[in-house]
């Protein structure tokens, strides 16, 4: 079975604990968001050869504004993976942030493993998933194919990462039924669970990727890539840590690190733009609208049952 047994927090006695009570306020997270990225890495040459890709030499020592901050990029591409790419932010007793994705190339189908972590001394907000490439309510295939047998990640975590609240509700679109979405109390033992998660659901695409086989239909590695393309600029356009990173190494060196680093492939994989994917940001003057949502946040609880069936309300 790919699940070890459930994970607990447990107090000096030995007494589980739940994961709001839990520990009180240690901020390990840097150092956890290193380890993973360095333990993540390992797993992964184990398996396979990474090469450094091109993107590493732009982005590998880019420095912040301030000089209190720490950022560190890496980036690799290896036999079916196109991408994969890591960008942590350090500032002490401040900001942690991890972002880590891995993509794969476009003759396979696979998800996209996604781990996104914001932590600062009051929370952590995190994003951890494999981001299904179709959209999973109507691709029962697709659902079957990668999330039935993995939907035992959600119970074994769902106690201690419960679900975050209300989400911007567009961002549903790429989560798949096994997401982490969760705000918590960044203490240590919380990162702890943090990290086992990390590990689990990256062991997972590892292996997902170890059994994929590639597509030799030219019109599904097409569709494929054009599913990754509206993902990439989805992202690209309307991610969540924009903003910090725009304070962090200002404007222009912000947009190359999004379209050339975090979100590559934006302007090679797919010729269509943000508003052919997503018309309902069109404005009449037809630029963009800058609002991140143009339905709101929803979502109050997740919104799939156990099997994965999405039910919202
Ligand atoms: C908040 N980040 C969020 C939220 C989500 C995500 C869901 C909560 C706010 C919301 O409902 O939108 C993450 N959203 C995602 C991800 C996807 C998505 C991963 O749609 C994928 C499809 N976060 C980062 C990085 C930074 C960061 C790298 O991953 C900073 C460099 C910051 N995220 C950040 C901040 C907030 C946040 C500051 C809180 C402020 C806000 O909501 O704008």
């Amino acid at each position: 079975s790919l699940l070890p047994p459930p994970f607990y927090c447990t107090n000096l006695l030995g007494e589980r604990m739940n994961g709001a009570g839990a520990g009180g306020g240690v901020l390990g997270a840097g150092s956890s968001y290193q380890r993973f990225v360095h333990s993540a890495l390992e797993l992964t040459r184990l398996r396979t050869a990474l090469t450094p890709h091109p993107s590493q030499e732009k982005f590998r020592f880019i420095q912040p504004n301030d000089d209190t901050t720490v950022l560190n990029a890496l980036s690799y591409s290896a036999p079916k993976i196109r991408m994969l790419r890591s960008l942590t932010v350090e500032k002490k007793n401040s900001v942690q942030v991890l972002d880590f994705a891995a993509f794969a190339e476009p003759e396979y189908d696979l998800p996209i493993f996604c781990a996104n972590a914001f932590t600062t001394p009051a929370q952590s907000i995190v994003v951890l998933d494999l981001n299904p490439l179709y959209d999973i309510t109507v691709d029962t295939d697709y659902k079957d194919k990668y999330y039935r047998d993995l939907m035992p990640l959600v119970q074994k975590y769902s106690e201690l990462l419960p679900w975050g609240g209300k989400i911007t509700s567009e961002s549903l679109r790429f989560f798949s039924p096994i997401v982490i979405w969760t705000i918590f109390e960044p203490t240590e033992c919380n990162h702890d669970v943090l990290f086992s998660a990390l590990m689990d659901y990256y062991k997972v695409w590892l292996q997902l990727t170890d059994q994929a086989i590639e597509e030799n239909d030219a019109a599904k590695i097409v569709r494929n890539g054009e599913a990754q393309h509206r993902y990439l600029t989805w992202r690209t356009e309307k991610d969540p840590g924009y903003p910090l990173l725009k304070k962090l190494i200002g404007e222009s060196q912000a947009k190359d690190l999004v379209s050339e680093f975090l979100f590559e492939g934006v302007n090679s994989l797919g010729s269509k733009s943000f508003l052919d994917y997503f018309p309902e940001y069109a404005r009449d003057d037809g630029t963009v609208n800058k609002k991140r949502s143009m339905i709101g946040k929803s979502y109050e609880t997740r919104p799939w049952d156990a099997t994965g069936q999405f039910n919202a309300g």
